[in-house]
């Protein structure tokens, strides 16, 4: 509607401060387009005025920051430090505009310069510096930590490149480079003058000092520097803002001027390179970590600049060092950054002169450590040769840790002497690999998991051994979401729709959507909530037709899969059954009634095989289904290119049916999952991660479970599991897999696809994709029966939004705050 250079005729110039908001917030803007951006304001265009709009919210936002600061300052609180190797903040701008209550005045200032506000927060490009679930996480944990007021701060890498831009061209996933700095930074402060010295290699040199101590000290080491850029984060209304510090690596050698003077111009230029390489670009790989030395540089660049952060403002205090623990706790997101353990050792026994005890008795009751995942392929190995090279002196103190404690785990279990090499640090085998994660739990007071039924798997198998040393460290804090961003600003219609009915309470108070429930037997409110519903999917619908070109009906029923691609995800499962559909459209016309339209998303890692295979076969598959004219309007079958956060809040406010069918045991929580039963979707899923306690709170009767029991999951494999079985006893499944494996969706190639149906049937099929079957179609019958009946099915939707109080990341972070980190709000 408004083209490119539609500003109003009337922007002038700057003028003196207005009184009202909406008039003062479009002076702001002004003033940004011509003194911040240098543009005329007679014709700015629709990314000028967002980007003034951004500017001018930063400067309100780091006043309220200042304020914030000096709070924390005066009262001297334990402080929170959330140190994690990706944010995924989603784009910025409605939600400050929520958060500060300037949405109505934003609105009415850019009308008045002729722009509509939709358009412009289009313009906003997020920042990709996560993968997925634990990268998304920590953004919500940001935003509930703000919201409760408390003295957090959260920690990451500037990458100058975050996760790939993801396109399928021909059916397959194609990775462009992510430049989301392209544009510049309008959220944030680079903070030049402040940085700090990030020291690598080198050699470690021991020494005795006057006092007869024995010292170490790193030489030769080489030093990189990292800058401090913060992006804020608001609490909702309530003038209070954190910060999220992202360090950006720097050359030191502009310091150094004998670089130049050896005449070597060039050389000094490309060392320069070498070192900002550091912070240059994400590593695309969820859940299967990258041994790449540049990897563990990256972790240590994060930890080192992060504790002398801590380090610097616990100083300023001028008290004792074991008071350290009394005011800070410094939390592990995964074990990325589990070197800050080692690291914080150095610091207190090498430049301190602290004892080894006193120093480990400080560290201990610092660190707390968050797993994320239990696949074994995801839990962090080092090789010992590669940490030695890169991070000398921190591999003598994981020694010197880990011969601690294996001396004091021989004395507590004399008579398991197989223990000690299950649980040392250091993987002795014909190679040597340091295990982050033992290194994190002895290192740590607190290790949680993120749901239930993950935080027992953790007890009962994965860390057995260390459960039986320290018992009292292990707990669960179960995952949530912020409704700020998940439901009042993703899906602002139904957020109303609430509103009006129970008050605005709910968006700091999850639980109070409970409220709903008396409203659930009424046609009026049943009517709206419908309404609103299946205005969103046409929204959607539109979506998909200007990207996809493929029409889709919004009164069909809206099955959505939507996250990474992993095998043990089983996006692989999902599309058997819209083959299984599709066969028995083809050969009973009228045996399938409910018209389904499939929407898929995500990535792959790039060097991920078999999931960007996967990915190709839903793009046969979906090409060979919407061009059968049999099929019509009863299945449609897309793939929404680029999946993040901007394209989830599109989704998720659209979706009927969520597909949260992991293999059991195999999906720590799942954060998605909540996303879209807040948003009234009904759930299909297995018995993992979250999932089980969303049952438990929605209701049995609210969602539809299936498949095999994690425990089952084990019988089976251990009994020795031959998925060849289920393929012969289950005629429908032979058919979809002849298909497959036959070229039937790859005619030109008909063997591409073999390799799939061949993991399946030969490679032992890994995530029991075949075991689950039939259990699924059955699942998925009583999907499309359900929502035959449109009266029942709103029922259950409103009873899935008001009963997923409990998972609000308020909740959880309040968890973390009481039993965790031993904060309160300020
Ligand atoms: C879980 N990423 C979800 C979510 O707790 C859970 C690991 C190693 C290297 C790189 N990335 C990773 C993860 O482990 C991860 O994203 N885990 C996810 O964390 C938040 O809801 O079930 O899979």
């Amino acid at each position: 509607m408004t083209s490119q250079n539609s500003g109003n005729r009337k922007s002038r110039l700057p003028e003196a401060p207005a009184t009202r908001p909406a008039e003062s917030l479009k002076q702001d803007i002004l003033r940004h387009v011509l003194y911040s951006l240098g543009r005329d304001t007679e014709r700015p265009d629709r990314q000028t005025v967002f980007r003034a709009l951004a500017l001018s919210l930063r400067d309100r936002l780091v006043e309220k920051w200042i304020a914030s600061q000096r709070d924390i300052y005066s009262r001297s609180s334990k402080r929170v430090y959330y140190l994690s190797l990706e944010f995924l903040p989603g784009p910025f701008l409605r939600e400050n505009l929520i958060a500060l209550g300037l949405e109505n005045e934003a609105r009415e200032a850019l009308t008045d310069m002729g722009f509509g506000l939709d358009d412009v927060a289009d313009e906003e490009y997020e920042p990709g510096l996560g993968n997925g679930g634990l990268g998304r996480l920590a953004s919500c944990y940001l935003d509930s930590m703000a919201t409760l007021r408390l003295p957090a701060y959260g920690y990451g890498i500037h990458y100058a490149y975050g996760i790939f831009y993801q396109l399928i061209k021909e059916g397959r996933q194609v990775e462009r480079a992510d430049n989301w700095l392209r544009g510049g930074t309008h959220w944030e402060f680079e903070r030049s003058h402040y940085v700090h010295p990030v020291r690598f290699y080198g050699q470690v040199r021991e020494w005795v000092d006057e006092q007869g101590r024995l010292r170490h000290s790193l030489e030769n080491a080489t030093t990189v520097m990292a800058m401090a850029c913060d992006m804020f984060i608001p609490g909702h209304k309530n003038d209070y803002v954190l910060n999220m510090r992202l360090w950006a690596a720097k050359t030191s050698r502009e310091f150094e001027f004998s670089f130049f003077n050896t005449g070597d111009y060039i050389g000094a230029v490309e060392e320069k390179i070498r070192d900002e390489n550091i912070s240059m670009v994400l590593y695309p790989n969820d859940e299967a970590p990258e041994g790449k030395e540049l990897r563990l540089k990256q972790q240590f660049f994060l930890v080192s600049a992060t504790i002398q952060d801590i380090v610097r403002r616990f100083r300023k205090k001028g008290i004792a060092w074991d008071q350290l623990p009394r005011k800070n706790v410094i939390h592990l997101n995964e074990t990325h950054p589990a070197v800050a353990i080692p690291e914080l050792m150095r610091i207190l026994v090498d430049e301190e002169l602290l004892t080894w005890e006193e120093a480990w008795y400080i560290c201990v009751r610092t660190f707390a450590y968050t797993n994320h995942t239990v696949l074994p392929e995801a839990l962090e190995v080092w090789p010992e040769d590669l940490f030695r090279r890169l991070l000398p002196r921190h591999l003598q103190i994981i020694h010197e840790i880990n011969r601690r404690f294996l001396h004091d785990v021989r004395r507590q279990f004399p008579n398991d002497p197989n223990i000690l090499g299950r649980v040392s640090l250091v993987h002795e085998g014909e190679s040597r690999w340091v295990r982050m994660s033992h290194l994190a739990i002895v290192g740590s007071f607190s290790v949680n998991g993120v749901s239930a039924h993950h935080s027992e798997i953790l007890k009962e198998s994965v860390f057995h051994d260390f459960y039986k040393i320290f018992p009292e460290r292990f707990n669960n804090k179960t995952n949530g979401i912020t409704p700020r961003r998940w439901l009042r600003q993703c899906n602002p219609t139904l957020a109303w729709l609430i509103t009006e009915h129970i008050g605005p309470e709910w968006l700091t108070d999850l639980a109070q959507l409970k409220k709903l429930e008396p409203y659930v037997n009424s046609e009026g409110f049943h009517r709206a909530w419908m309404e609103v519903r299946l205005r969103n999917k046409h929204k959607l619908a539109e979506y998909i037709r200007d990207k996809n070109g493929i029409t889709v009906m919004p009164e069909s029923l809206f099955d959505v899969h939507v996250k990474r691609f992993h095998e043990y995800k089983r996006q692989l499962l999902n599309v058997l059954h819209v083959i299984a559909l599709y066969n028995r459209i083809r050969s009973s016309p009228g045996s399938v009634t409910v018209p389904r339209t499939y929407i898929f998303g995500g990535k792959a890692a790039p060097g991920y095989y078999m999931a960007k295979h996967i990915i190709r076969l839903i793009n046969s598959v979906a090409y060979t289904i919407n061009t059968d004219p049999r099929v019509g309007d009863l299945l449609k079958v897309v793939f929404l290119q680029n999946y993040c956060v901007t394209l989830a809040e599109r989704i998720i406010p659209a979706t009927d049916l969520s597909e949260q069918i992991s293999t059991a045991g195999m999906e720590a929580s799942g954060t998605g999952n909540m996303k879209f039963a807040l948003n009234g979707a009904i759930t299909i899923g297995t018995h993992d991660g979250a999932n089980i306690e969303i049952m438990e709170h929605v209701g049995n009767e609210n969602l539809f479970l299936f498949g095999l029991l994690s425990h089952e999951v084990n019988e089976m494999r251990s009994q020795g599991y031959n998925p060849r079985l289920f393929y012969e006893r289950d005629s429908e499944l032979r058919e979809v897999l002849d298909m497959i494996a036959g070229g039937f969706f790859s005619p030109s190639e008909p063997h591409l696809f073999r390799d799939v149906v061949e993991s399946l049937l030969n490679h032992g099929d890994r995530y029991m994709v075949l075991a689950d079957f039939r259990s699924y179609v059955y699942r998925q019958q009583d999907a499309a029966n359900a929502f035959m009946d449109q009266a029942a099915w709103a029922r259950m939707s409103m009873l899935n939004t008001s009963r997923m109080g409990f998972f609000s990341s308020d909740r959880a972070v309040d968890e973390y705050a009481k039993d965790i980190w031993g904060v309160s709000g300020v």
